[in-house]
């Protein structure tokens, strides 16, 4: 049986970040883990793109653009929403994720969703870097594999 699978080692990748200023005291962590992780796998800051949106909303158009320049092997969706009471929660979370998962499918580019859609700020937290780790650098680990898989896949 052939198996074909990522690995981690994919040193030369050059990828792009989409980071939302929304909720940005959270988000710039994920960024700073995401950075952090990839650094320590060979790939350095000046492989690296980011490109700045107002919020989650905003993320596909962004990762539409960047996945389409062929400039880069993966793009990377850095957001966080949280629900707090806000009747936008639902449109905002779900058009992101359908939004980026689209850009991904019709642009044949690994595409990562690292947007964090909590119930509190407090469980934000606890993925940004504190107790439940870091997402965006689960994201860009996500990453790393995808572009290795990608590049092995027919
Ligand atoms: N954007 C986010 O990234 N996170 C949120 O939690 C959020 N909430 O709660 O409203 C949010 N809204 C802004 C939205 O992404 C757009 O920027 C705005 O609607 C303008 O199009």
């Amino acid at each position: 049986m052939q198996t074909i699978e990522g690995d981690f080692t994919v040193r030369d990748a050059r990828m792009a970040f989409v980071v939302s200023r929304f909720n940005g005291f959270i988000v710039e962590r994920l960024l700073e883990g995401a950075v952090d992780a990839l650094g320590r796998h060979g790939v350095s800051e000046d492989q690296l793109t980011t490109v700045r949106v107002p919020g989650a909303w905003e993320m596909p158009f962004a990762a539409q653009r960047l996945a389409r320049s062929g400039q880069y092997e993966a793009v990377i969706a850095l957001g966080c929403v949280i629900r707090g009471g806000t009747p936008h929660f639902d449109y905002v979370a779900g058009e992101a994720a359908k939004g980026v998962s689209n850009v991904g499918t019709q642009q044949d580019l690994p595409v990562i969703f690292g947007v964090l859609t909590t119930e509190t700020i407090e469980q934000a937290i606890e993925r940004a870097g504190t107790k439940a780790g870091n997402k965006g650098a689960e994201a860009a680990m996500s990453a790393l594999e995808m572009v290795s898989l990608a590049r092995q896949l027919p």
